[in-house]
């Protein structure tokens, strides 16, 4: 049996500062407690490491950075609701409070969160509180623990494989949940908020040891004083529904259910993880392994035993080495397993079958199995805002106000309305319209099935932009393939600002992945399914030189892909033909002299043109598209 450390971890030489950090936090109190009383504008080393785990980053808005002055600090708060649950009360407080404190925004995240960027250290115990007395948490968002718990969005009533991912992904969290009191203590004074009580299986596995998997007597039965070496992500899903991105995941479980859709037991894999480092080979993406088959009843106890294997053997010297991928890396999947197997006290069984896995998004509208609806909603890179014509921030806050619709959120930044009478769903549909907010079938899918994440201004990791990029950058490739005769294609595309891989670009059929300013690495090659990893095709891409480098691997696949009755997608054809034969046509090729229309020459102003230039490298568009909505702009004035 284990109990707690008999010596303190940071005692061997070797740990990393972060474990120091969390044993002398006092369960996640300090300094967090102490330095939020302080009049000052942002938290200690130490502070910020510790409000992670309370679900919230100390950030500071990069564009304001002035050299010499104190940075413009301001905090994001992340929810952790587990399958993406979302009731109205609570995405009513979260509209509200992102008027009130926030950037007038909200960010639907990839792994089924809310996040309020911009709130000051000043309010951030108004918005905590906020949250938590509003049926919400940020507890666990973030830091060293299992995070939010993913499972499939559709809020099937008549799919008992798909409620029984839902719940259990709810068990999940619950399990791994932090006990500390260190959250209530200091958001509300010391008062409780408790919405749901865990399941009692979930209850007596939080009290059950197995072999060592617990600490008893502490106030973190599972994690113990250090919490684990690094975070750690789950998710759950249903067979052959890859809504999840299953194979990214730490652990990924696949609900197995019997002839009359009962539940028997789940699937389990286990080390995917994206994060990585530029020019570090040591640190790489990785796909989640089958691991086996275990019955319902001991998924807690396997669940416990991986995170105990994971908490006890992961790296703690090494950040960059830390996730769990890289224990099952160095050690095999065959160690992992029977170390595994010795916390869980019996053998895992063999996989049980599976069918083959599908990306499904779920948008528009759906009968939900019980006569109501639910309907997705797409959210262009998951930031639900006002801007111009489009509001579908005023649409989400009218149709919950008027009609107290719970939310489902999904990975891929959008939002599911569900529980909807039928006689409703003209009313709804009407708010949307008149908010501009476009139907899925009007929206480009290389748009609908793109993702990027937040980068520049906020994430204090980013190298290049990617939310406030792709659009532009979409738009390219869209006249791109028009240009190339390929005008109906489409594949999945996801950027991020660095290489940790928030947007999953690694599991892309077209990734870009900052690489250093205003330059990307372009990853090529995984499915529509996202059961395959891009590998990387150029190092260092020039945003400017997007079309040069696109335009010969679009003819290439236009010319040779297998057609039939499913055209090769771009994805499979670049892994099919290989990244050899893609250099070498793209070396060779030479882009047709276009003898379509004519094209003009305007002089400019040097000036105007420096202005003009820096203007669509911020904004990721060409110069001409800029210059001619500027004169188009200007003529209609005239008219
Ligand atoms: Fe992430 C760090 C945003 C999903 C891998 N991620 C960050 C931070 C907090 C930057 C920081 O540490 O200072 C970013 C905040 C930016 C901002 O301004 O909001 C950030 N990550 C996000 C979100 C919001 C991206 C999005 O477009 O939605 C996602 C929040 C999910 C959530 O609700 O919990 C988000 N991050 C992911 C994912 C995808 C996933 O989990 O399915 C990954 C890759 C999967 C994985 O973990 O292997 C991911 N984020 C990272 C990493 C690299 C971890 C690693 O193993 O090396 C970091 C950096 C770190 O942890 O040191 C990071
Ligand atoms: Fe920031 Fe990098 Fe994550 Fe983008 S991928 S949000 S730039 S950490």
């Amino acid at each position: 049996m284990v109990t707690t450390p008999s010596k303190p971890l940071v005692d061997t030489p070797k740990v990393s500062k972060v474990e120091g950090i969390k044993e002398r936090s006092h369960g996640l109190r300090e300094p967090v407690a102490t330095e939020l009383l302080q009049d000052t504008t942002h938290f200690s080393e130490d502070g910020i490491q510790i409000l992670k785990f309370h679900g919230s980053y100390q950030q500071d808005n990069r564009d304001n950075r002035i050299k010499g002055q104190e940075k413009d600090y301001q905090f994001m708060l992340r929810t952790r609701n587990p399958g993406g649950f979302i009731p109205a009360q609570l995405y009513l407080t979260l509209d509200q409070l992102s008027e009130e404190y926030g950037n007038h925004t909200l960010r639907a995240t990839t792994r089924q969160g809310f996040q309020i960027h911009g709130v000051l250290k000043q309010n951030l115990k108004t918005v905590f509180a906020a949250i938590i007395r509003n049926m919400g948490s940020t507890l666990g968002a973030c830091g060293d623990l299992n995070r939010n718990v993913m499972a499939p969005p559709a809020p099937y009533k008549n799919r008992p494989d798909y409620t029984y991912a839902r719940e259990y992904a709810d068990r999940i969290a619950d399990l791994l949940m932090p006990q500390t009191g260190a959250y209530y203590e200091i958001w509300l004074d010391g008062e409780k908020v408790i919405t749901a009580e865990p399941h009692p299986d979930v209850v007596a596995a939080l009290h059950r040891n197995g072999s060592g998997t617990l600490f008893h007597d502490h106030e973190e039965p599972i994690y113990g004083t250090y919490y684990m070496p690094r975070k750690f992500k789950c998710c759950i899903t249903v067979p052959g529904d890859n809504s999840v991105d299953l194979f990214s995941q730490d652990v990924g479980l696949v609900v197995i259910t019997n002839a009359q859709g009962e539940l028997e037991g789940f699937n389990v894999f286990a080390g995917g993880g994206l994060g990585r480092t530029h020019n570090k080979e040591e640190t790489f993406v990785r796909m989640a392994d089958p691991i086996g088959y275990v019955d319902k009843d001991d998924i807690y106890d396997l669940m416990k035993a991986i995170v105990a294997t994971q908490r006890d053997h992961g790296d703690r010297a090494n950040r960059r080495h830390a996730r769990m991928k890289y224990l099952i890396h160095d050690w095999g999947v065959d160690r992992f397993r029977q170390t595994v197997e010795g916390y869980f006290g019996k053998p895992i069984q063999p996989l049980r079958p599976l069918p083959e896995f599908k990306y499904l998004d779920f948008l528009g509208w759906h009968e939900q199995g019980d006569g109501k609806l639910f309907l997705g909603i797409s959210v262009e890179n998951g930031r639900i805002k006002d801007e111009g014509s489009f509001l579908l921030k005023t649409a989400l806050r009218e149709i919950t106000t008027r009609f107290s619709l719970p939310m489902r959120l999904t990975p891929h930044q959008n939002i599911l309305l569900y529980e909807i009478d039928p006689g409703d769903q003209a009313e709804i549909q009407a708010i949307l319209d008149r908010c501009g907010v476009q139907r899925e079938t009007a929206i480009d899918p290389l748009v609908r099935y793109s993702m990027a994440c937040p980068a520049l201004p906020t994430c204090g990791l980013a190298i290049t932009e990617s939310e406030r990029a792709l659009p532009g950058i979409l738009e390219r490739v869209r006249a791109l393939l028009d240009k190339v005769g390929l005008r109906q294609e489409h594949f999945v595309v996801r950027m991020t600002g660095c290489p940790n891989g928030c947007a999953r670009p690694y599991l892309a059929e077209l990734g870009f992945v900052g690489q250093s300013p205003e330059a990307y690495q372009v990853w090529l090659g995984a499915n529509a399914s996202q059961t395959r990893m891009a590998e990387p095709y150029l190092d260092n891409m020039p945003i400017a030189d997007l079309e040069t480098t696109l335009e010969p691997l679009f003819v290439y696949f236009k010319q040779n892909r297998k057609r039939g009755k499913t055209p090769e997608r771009f994805g499979d054809f670049c892994h099919r033909v290989g990244f050899e034969a893609l250099r070498q046509f793209a070396a060779t090729y030479e882009p047709a002299v276009s003898k379509g229309k004519p094209r003009y020459r305007i002089g400019v102003r040097d000036e105007v043109y420096t202005r003009l230039k820096a203007a669509a490298e911020h904004q990721g568009k060409p110069m001409t598209e800029l210059v001619n909505a500027a004169i188009e702009a200007y003529l209609q004035t005239l008219e």
